[in-house]
């Protein structure tokens, strides 16, 4: 079968709940894909930082097969001997204290919001079902009905309420908002320290120290969704330590599985997550030892590759590369480590086209907010590679 006709089966038979660009990957290796044709392709998205250890990597497929063969489920009814070393080591590598694993993200950001809101209730003493949660304009943290329910985006709510209360939203930038916003009813603010969906945007410097020490003097949690900007995406571990805070909540998915599994979790220290007593939260799947095992592995070649240290300098070579670059369409070259964002000026009509050009000459980007091309490759990848990337980069930003 040709991709022709892959695309036409998934057409007929899938939801349309996507707009993918048509490349139908067959096989990938590290940060390289290919298609059903047997054309390669640079991945310069990562399974939006799913991948960040690189496509298949060795050692954790190799993990995925032993442990798929001895043990994958025994829901959380039973232990198993994974779940408590990927705790422990999770912990030790993060220095929080408590680990809550799930599947997907938006699962984990619904548990942190149910974390909240029990701390609030239980903890801090907020009356019964008037916690409040304030998150900022332009996230994205997931799809579930509470999820979207403090979406500022209209398509994703278009059609889906009625939405959960008890979400307050402000500017995502200006901490003086958060001040303001906050009453004694706040639990949560719950922020990406750097936006992805949003268009890889940074907030300003100083902005997330700020807002935690707001939290911190009104007895809020800092919650931060560090789904795509963690685990070495933007050349830190996890994007908040730029600015030397602690949050109260950290949750984590994508990358926490090398891209091989679903996995995700939330982090804290004892007295936050400490609020869940036995029968209060769970999942069938969450803690499993297929992903526990996986995860472990995971993080381990994230450590063991250096590839936080990778994110980081080759991350500041790719946005002076794109920087030089002499195209009529580029407004800003912005991001932290391989998490970058290209906005393209309004007169580019779009950032689709270019992505569709890219395709066509071997590289994968996908574009997020209709003018912002986003670049964020496995953290495997290497400086020749990224030249590779560039060649045709400029080739495609320089077109009409
Ligand atoms: C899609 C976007 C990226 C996330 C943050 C939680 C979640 C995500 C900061 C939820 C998920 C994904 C979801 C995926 C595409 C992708 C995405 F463009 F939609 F926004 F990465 F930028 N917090 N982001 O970025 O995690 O439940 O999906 O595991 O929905 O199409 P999930």
């Amino acid at each position: 079968m040709l991709s022709q006709d892959y695309i036409q089966l998934e057409e007929k038979f899938g939801a349309h709940n996507y707009h993918p660009l048509d490349v139908v990957i067959d096989r990938a290796e590290g940060v390289w894909v290919y298609d059903v044709e047997g054309k390669k392709y640079l991945d310069c998205l990562a399974a939006y930082s799913a991948v960040n250890q690189g496509h298949c990597h060795p050692k954790i497929i190799k993990v995925l097969k032993e442990q798929a063969e001895k043990v994958t489920l025994t829901s959380r009814a039973f232990r198993n001997n994974q779940l408590p070393l990927l705790c422990k080591e999770l912990c030790e590598l993060t220095g929080y204290e408590t680990v809550l694993p799930m599947n997907s993200g938006a699962e984990a950001v619904e548990t942190a919001l149910k974390a909240a809101r029990k701390w609030g209730y239980k903890t801090k003493g907020v009356k019964d079902n008037a916690a409040e949660i304030i998150a900022c304009t332009n996230n994205f943290a997931g799809r579930t009905i509470t999820v979207i329910s403090f979406s500022t985006e209209d398509q994703y709510r278009d059609g889906f309420g009625p939405f959960t209360p008890g979400f307050k939203i402000i500017p995502y930038g200006d901490a003086k908002e958060l001040e303001k916003a906050i009453t004694k009813n706040t639990v949560a603010f719950i922020v990406e320290p750097v936006q992805g969906e949003g268009g890889v945007v940074v907030p300003p410097e100083g902005y997330l120290k700020e807002t935690y020490e707001i939290c911190k003097k009104n007895n809020v949690l800092f919650i931060a969704d560090e789904i795509q900007s963690g685990l070495g995406r933007t050349g830190k571990l996890f994007a908040y330590e730029y600015e030397g805070i602690k949050p109260d909540m950290v949750i984590i998915g994508k990358a926490l599985s090398g891209g091989c599994y679903p996995v995700s979790a939330v982090l804290s220290m004892k007295e936050v997550l400490g609020v869940f007593k036995p029968g209060d939260h769970g999942s069938t799947f969450g803690g499993n030892p297929l992903g526990a095992a996986v995860a472990r592995e995971s993080i381990k070649v994230l450590v063991e590759e250096n590839l936080i240290e990778n994110s980081f300098k080759l991350g500041e070579y790719f946005r002076e590369r794109l920087r030089e670059v002499q195209s009529p369409h580029v407004k800003e070259v912005r991001g932290k480590g391989l998490f970058i964002g290209v906005e393209l000026k309004p007169e580019a009509k779009g950032a689709r086209r270019f992505c569709e050009a890219l395709m066509q000459k071997g590289v994968l980007c996908k574009e997020t907010h209709e003018n912002v091309i986003r670049f964020a490759p496995p953290l495997v990848i290497k400086k020749e590679e990224i030249d590779w990337a560039m060649e045709r980069v400029e080739e495609v930003l320089r077109m009409e």
